[in-house]
């Protein structure tokens, strides 16, 4: 691959979907297979195109950059090699300290150092640097998430006529919480270096104009706004799955064996399952003390039911997720000493990360799916649960604060601050007839179905061939 050739697609995150162990024999690399790789694929990995991120891992040597650069470059992918300070103070600190919890509306747990600004600037700084050793003016550079805010108008910079999307798949929040950041300004003039700048749902783009019209006064037109005598257009792209994967592992016959298992394991009991990232944001406390209403209100329940909780490390070193552990820690603690019995563990928790085929086994034998998210940009667990119950019946209890609410109308939604509608949503959830189930669950099925991870890649370039064609008019004018 050469570094440049026109016309092609860049693609730009925080993380390359690539994991690299440092093992014995060496160094070991292995592409990751989340669901944005996996819709991302049909791109990055065509003709000359590329996707460019860090790799997850600190070379300690001169040696080490090369053998991975060049592999990388056999994926076609592009590495960012980040220092430790970097690391720490553009994603440790300033994104997932300042960013993370101003867009899950919690201004309270945000840090503002403006050290952790300059290497957030640095950083991104950094990966403009890397892009355009590759860039051409007729490439299209699709940029991801709150990581690479300033990335957009970096780039911008270079070459007023390039073709820039930004999408941004945390929650934007309403105006007034995005103006507690000092740095606002030049955060939102980041993104509005991008044309097409997308969201999950309606109400982050409208946060989005909203912060653009009382913060920067620049005046907006329904979803678009001049800037610099460029249109940016606002637009709001749901995020699907691979459906394809989650459905197929689910009829697969290891797979429905493990569930079958899990079944016995739990006696045949109802299991309600959820499963996140360590995060505040995914209101793991609330459905913990939702789960204890359940089992006060409703005594008959007791040794009927489990919670399957499966929570997957991340974050550990910042200090409001080690907090958060140990709170979950205690809380789960407690309600199995209390409640539990010498055959009956009310809530089977496990921090830890499972291979997808063990995740799949769970969606099948899972009774109902419970997702209590304070916010969520979207939330891919709950389409990826819909996915696996083709075959198999399941009630999906969601948060009204996650972006999949506003497109799984059909799954039972819950505020996840009212520990009563959840505990209640539940009992009904556990009692709904198999009708109703079938009902409930084949509508949302075809929705996942349709709107899935490759339709979403697909509508997001389309729309940015058609801006680049009429901008391509109106730079000629
Ligand atoms: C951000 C936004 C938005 C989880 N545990 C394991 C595992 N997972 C996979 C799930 C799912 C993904 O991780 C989690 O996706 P979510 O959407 O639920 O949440 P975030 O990680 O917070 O993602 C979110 C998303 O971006 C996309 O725009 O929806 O709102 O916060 O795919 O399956 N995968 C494996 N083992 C596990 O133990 N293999």
């Amino acid at each position: 691959m050469s570094p440049k050739n026109s016309n092609k697609v860049i693609i730009v995150s925080n993380r390359l979907p690539v994991k690299i162990e440092r093992k014995e024999s060496g160094l070991v690399i292995s592409p990751s297979e989340g669901g944005l790789a996996t819709g991302l694929g049909s791109i990055y990995n065509e003709g000359n195109n590329i996707w460019v991120g860090w790799p997850g891992i600190i070379p300690e040597n001169e040696e080490e950059k090369s053998f991975i650069t060049d592999e990388l470059r056999e994926l076609n992918l592009v590495p960012v090699f980040l220092t430790e300070e970097e690391i720490l103070g553009y994603y440790e600190s300033f994104s997932n300290e300042v960013l993370w919890p101003i867009c899950h509306y919690s201004p309270s747990y945000a840090v503002y150092d403006s050290d952790n600004w300059a290497t957030y600037v640095q950083a991104n700084e950094k990966f403009g640097q890397i892009v355009r050793e590759y860039l051409e003016p007729e490439d299209t550079v699709w940029v991801h998430d709150y990581q690479l805010m300033l990335l957009p108008n970096i780039l911008r910079r270079q070459n007023e006529k390039l073709s820039i999307g930004y999408f941004q798949h945390i929650p934007f929040p309403p105006d007034e919480v995005f103006r507690s950041i000092p740095w606002r300004n030049e955060l939102l003039l980041g993104i509005l270096g991008a044309d097409l700048i997308a969201f999950h749902t309606f109400n982050d783009a409208q946060h989005f104009l909203d912060a653009c019209t009382h913060i920067l006064n620049i005046p907006i037109r329904n979803n678009y706004l001049q800037i610099r005598g460029r249109s940016a257009y606002v637009e709001v792209y749901p995020m699907g799955i691979d459906f394809d994967k989650f459905n197929t592992l689910s009829k697969d016959a290891a797979v429905k064996e493990r569930a079958t298992e899990i079944k016995q394991y739990f006696k045949q009991r109802k299991i309600i399952l959820s499963i996140d990232r360590l995060d505040y944001s995914k209101g793991i406390i609330q459905r913990i003390k939702a789960f204890e209403e359940l089992l006060k209100n409703y005594p008959e329940l007791r040794e009927q039911v489990v919670l399957y909780m499966l929570v997957v490390p991340s974050r550990d070193k910042v200090k409001q997720y080690k907090k958060l552990r140990d709170e979950i820690d205690r809380r789960v603690g407690n309600i199995n000493s209390v409640y539990g019995s010498t055959d009956w563990t009310p809530i089977a928790y496990f921090y830890n990360s499972y291979p997808v085929e063990e995740l799949s086994s769970l969606y099948v034998a899972a009774d109902v799916c419970l997702i209590t998210s304070i916010r969520d940009g979207m939330n891919l667990v709950s389409k990826e649960y819909i996915a696996s119950k083709e075959e198999t019946s399941g009630v999906l209890v969601l948060s009204e604060l996650a972006g999949a609410a506003k497109e799984l109308i059909d799954a039972v939604h819950v505020n996840p601050n009212s520990m009563d509608q959840i505990s209640h949503a539940l009992h009904f959830a556990l009692h709904m007839s198999e009708e109703e189930k079938l009902n409930r669950m084949s509508a949302n099925f075809e929705l996942v179905k349709k709107f899935n991870i490759h339709h979403w890649v697909e509508i997001f370039f389309a729309r940015m061939r058609e801006i680049k064609i009429q901008q391509k008019k109106e730079f000629a004018r």
